[in-house]
């Protein structure tokens, strides 16, 4: 677990304000008192042999709960009363905040049965506060930093300097993240990740409620979000998540059925939706915090549902990750509704990388919503048609015939084989709402092809 306790502001440091002070502990969560649990609601049928895959325990399944260990925070350092944070927060540590020119300094105390670090990206170490093992020929107090023992611990320094702050093109807090770091990739499947912010001068609010979800002046609150397929086959505790099996002996932890089940398709660590209320307000400005981690496979195309967002003085509905791949991005929610927000890798979708928001009217004054456009009004119907790939019949770009040998996989008819035409349904724009007389193509829409009506 994770204790924070903030020193006073006004502790000088190296030309640095010592603002946050934070105590953090490690703590395996035990099968009876935290487990992590993503709790299985299949909340649309054709999910259902998805999610089974994933969150079924049997014989051979280790189901939906597994044994992690998380960052957790303290509200001082008698290490007894654990921070409110926000349920959405999942397995991911406390969050970080600290503007240009703050010191961080994280005191760790391994609570968990194994060695941890603490590993910052986007800030200022020195090669003591890295939290990284690594064979870097360091020795002494350059190497306690690199492996923290079960019952030690160990107090990080990190420095949001001036050349590593946001700049005027940036986002007024960037998203970072922190994580254990002897074997990354197991300590990170095992749990031990956490979101950090470094932001522009101003831009925190001071004190305790630095530590809270709206600790910002210039939104209404950060919201941070893990894409991850995370692989528990890589944890630390896969042996302990095995003994969960209902016939734990029999399960061959190589069987790629076996590995399958137990890559959880998550945001925050919650699938299917299971993701705790993000409660938002409308026309109030969120900042949102995406970030990706994991392997090959997390390439992540973040899709929010209903409303907006600005990145980067851009406007998009997607933010694309990769592992270890940042984003932050402004939205002001303009529409009142509960939403999905999901991973548009269709695999990802299927597997259950999906989750809500909530956008609410939060203040009793209305925003005129009048605007000086005019009402559109479009007549689409979804029709079958036989779509053909190849209406010439030739291989166009080399003059050939298409059931040539290259070709002739994918429109060759014999052999059981389709060919190029394929039932397909369309959208068909007509002229009015009797849906009788079809508009007719016209030169300019010609290369639309299959899409429906611009
Ligand atoms: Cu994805």
């Amino acid at each position: 677990m994770i204790k924070a306790y903030i020193f006073p502001d006004n502790v000088q440091n190296s030309g640095f304000s010592l603002k946050n002070t934070l105590f953090f502990r490690i703590n395996t969560l035990s099968k009876n008192r935290l487990t992590w649990q993503n709790t299985m609601i299949i909340f649309i049928c054709f999910h259902l042999r998805h999610a089974q895959v994933f969150m079924e325990r049997g014989p051979q399944r280790i189901g939906s709960v597994y044994k992690k260990a998380m960052f957790r925070e303290y509200t001082d350092a008698s290490y007894t009363q654990l921070a409110p944070r926000p349920d959405w927060l999942g397995f991911l540590g406390p969050i970080l905040r600290a503007e240009v020119d703050d010191v961080i300094i994280v005191h760790l105390k391994n609570f968990a049965s194994r060695n941890y670090t603490m590993h910052p990206h986007g800030v200022f170490y020195e090669k003591n506060s890295e939290g990284a093992f690594y064979p870097d020929r360091t020795s002494g107090n350059l190497k306690q930093d690199d492996s923290v023992p079960p019952g030690g611990s160990y107090t990080y320094r990190w420095e949001v300097r001036q050349e590593f702050a946001p700049t005027d093109d940036d986002a007024n807090c960037l998203t970072w993240v922190y994580h254990s770091h002897i074997d990354a990739p197991k300590d990170i499947a095992s749990g031990l990740i956490g979101a950090l912010l470094t932001c522009k001068k101003g831009t925190l609010k001071e004190g305790r409620e630095r530590m809270n979800v709206s600790a910002r002046t210039d939104v209404d609150q950060d919201v941070f979000l893990m894409f991850s397929v995370v692989d528990e086959n890589l944890s630390w505790y896969l042996m302990d998540n095995i003994q969960k099996c209902l016939d734990p002996k029999e399960v061959n932890e190589d069987d790629p059925d076996f590995e399958e089940s137990n890559l959880m398709h998550a945001i925050n660590g919650f699938v299917f939706g299971n993701l705790p209320a993000i409660e938002l307000c409308q026309h109030r400005a969120v900042a949102w915090h995406l970030f990706g981690m994991g392997n090959e496979v997390d390439i992540h195309s973040a899709f929010f549902h209903g409303n907006t967002l600005l990145d980067r003085g851009h406007r998009t509905d997607t933010l694309s990750l990769f592992p270890a791949t940042f984003a932050t991005a402004q939205m002001v929610p303009k529409a009142v509704g509960k939403w999905l927000l999901t991973c548009q890798v269709n695999d990802h979708l299927q597997a259950g990388m999906q989750a809500f928001y909530t956008v609410q009217s939060c203040d009793s004054e209305t925003v005129s919503t009048a605007t000086s456009g005019v009402v559109r009004n479009f007549y689409l119907a979804a029709e079958k048609v036989l779509w053909n790939y190849a209406p010439s019949g030739k291989d166009l770009t080399r003059n050939a015939s298409l059931t040539e040998t290259d070709r002739w996989v994918f429109f060759g008819r014999s052999h059981g084989r389709i060919g190029g035409k394929y039932w397909k349904v369309t959208y068909k724009e007509y002229t009015d709402s009797t849906f009788t007389n079809p508009k007719p193509k016209t030169p300019e829409t010609g290369h639309l092809g299959i899409l429906g009506k611009l």
